[in-house]
């Protein structure tokens, strides 16, 4: 561990030269947060001149800004996943230290003052680009929308762990979603602004995070995808605000797309440019990535993936110990892309009986709903609880899911141990 040096000439820096700087190099060439803080020591500056959010705890996971709990998150690589069992008593909003990061390299640090957003490309009636600061955005009539983000990859793991079957991609259980209140402008509004040609068909928002890397070092350059002109046009926001508060760094600081009740790739962090194109656009992101690939699926893979499936998760650890001869008030949370949950029901007898859980919210289209059971357990031993969520449009969670080669939309009933002592 490099000691505190002392304050030096350097450290009169002035902060944002310092924050261009470190987002500058991070872009470059992915250097890590850990490897900018340990330049940043050698060069005497990382205890006078670093923004507090990058002289963050070393909890965070290299690339994360926000401290990682254990209590709060597994930490999965360059993601972190929220662990349900803390989202019991937080409320309908997942608090934003509690809100699952799912990062392609790592959180660029942005200066909200030098951001722009450019907007480009054919499918605009000008041949010019577009800028926008933050400023300008604030300028067009603000919108609240609340929406959970969901990783495609949500539940992956149990494709091995209940199925049995080999997939790629990060293992996570059911945490990969927050649900959170938006604030921000319509993408509507302001493709009007810059010009929207009767021909467009697709947009592309790219994020400002440090180009991707995969395992066998093909550069795929920055994350990005084309969004349809439909969904554009509908209900996606661009946010700027999160539960009432600026975005932070690891969301998507200072402005992120946010596409309700479609897969999390879909919104875009640290949005810097969107292209408007007339053709169909494609990147890694809907060709190699987010479609359905495998022996049940079209040889050459599905169709883009777009909305989420059904889940339901419970409020409570894997494995955890529960007092036998006392009534527990058992908590989960149910959502789905396609409409509102309108009915959980729940088993904690492995699926032989099921009854009714007690819904707390109303259905909500792109949001969640929190139920409740009650359960005395009749003699210690070990349980398995499960819950089976519907949603507005007549879909229900089924007992399995059809395989697919990269482990998306894992939407089967997950059967939750537990042991009564
Ligand atoms: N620029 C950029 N945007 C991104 C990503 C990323 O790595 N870079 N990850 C995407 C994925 S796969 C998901 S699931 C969500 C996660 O959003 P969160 O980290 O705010 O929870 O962001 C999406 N937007
Ligand atoms: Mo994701």
């Amino acid at each position: 561990m490099p000691t505190s040096p002392m304050p030096t000439p350097e450290s009169a820096y002035d902060r944002r030269r310092l924050r261009q700087w470190l987002a500058g190099a991070a872009r470059a060439d992915g250097v890590s947060r850990r490897d900018l803080l340990r330049l940043l020591a050698a060069a005497g500056l990382a205890t006078a001149a670093v923004p507090t959010a990058l002289a963050a705890p070393a909890a965070a996971a290299g690339g994360i800004v926000k401290p990682l709990p254990e209590d709060w998150f597994t930490v999965r690589g360059t993601n972190a996943e929220t662990k349900f069992a803390s989202l019991a008593g937080t409320g309908y909003h997942t608090p934003v230290d509690h809100f699952f990061v799912r990062n392609h390299t790592s959180t660029p640090v942005l200066d909200a003052a030098d951001w722009t957003l450019t907007l480009w490309g054919d499918g605009l009636t000008h041949d010019k680009p577009v800028e926008f600061t933050l400023d300008d955005l604030k300028k067009f009539p603000a919108v609240t929308r609340t929406a959970f983000v969901e990783c495609a990859g949500n539940g992956r793991s149990f494709f091995t762990g209940q199925q049995g079957q080999t997939v790629t991609g990060t293992a996570w259980t059911l945490g990969a979603i927050g649900t959170a209140r938006w604030r921000g402008v319509r993408l509507a509004d302001v493709l009007r602004r810059a010009g929207l040609g009767r021909h467009a068909v697709d947009v592309m928002p790219r994020g400002l995070d440090p180009d991707y890397v995969t395992a066998d070092g093909t550069n795929l350059g920055r994350v990005r995808r084309p969004l349809p002109l439909s969904k554009a046009l509908d209900d996606v926001l661009l946010a700027y605000e999160m539960n009432g508060e600026p975005l932070p760094y690891d969301h998507g600081y200072p402005v992120r797309v946010l596409v309700p009740s479609w897969i999390g790739i879909a919104s875009i962090k640290w949005v810097g440019d969107i292209e408007v194109s007339a053709q169909p656009l494609y990147s890694p992101w809907n060709t190699d990535f987010y479609r359905l690939f495998g022996a049940a699926h079209p040889e050459d893979g599905g169709a883009p993936l777009t909305r989420q499936t059904v889940k339901s998760a419970w409020e409570l650890a894997w494995d955890a110990s529960l007092d036998a001869g006392a009534e527990h008030r058992l908590t989960g949370r149910s959502w789905s892309g396609a409409g509102g949950i309108v009915r959980v029901d729940v088993s904690t007898d492995g699926g032989t009986t099921w009854r009714r859980a007690r819904l707390h919210d109303a259905p909500q289209r792109a949001g969640w709903v929190r139920w409740s059971t009650d359960w005395r357990p009749p003699a210690t031993g070990s349980y398995t609880l499960l819950a089976r969520a519907t949603d507005s449009a007549g879909r229900t969670q089924p007992d399995t899911t059809v395989v697919n080669t990269q482990g998306y939309l894992f939407d089967a009933v997950v059967r939750h141990p537990v042991h009564v002592v």
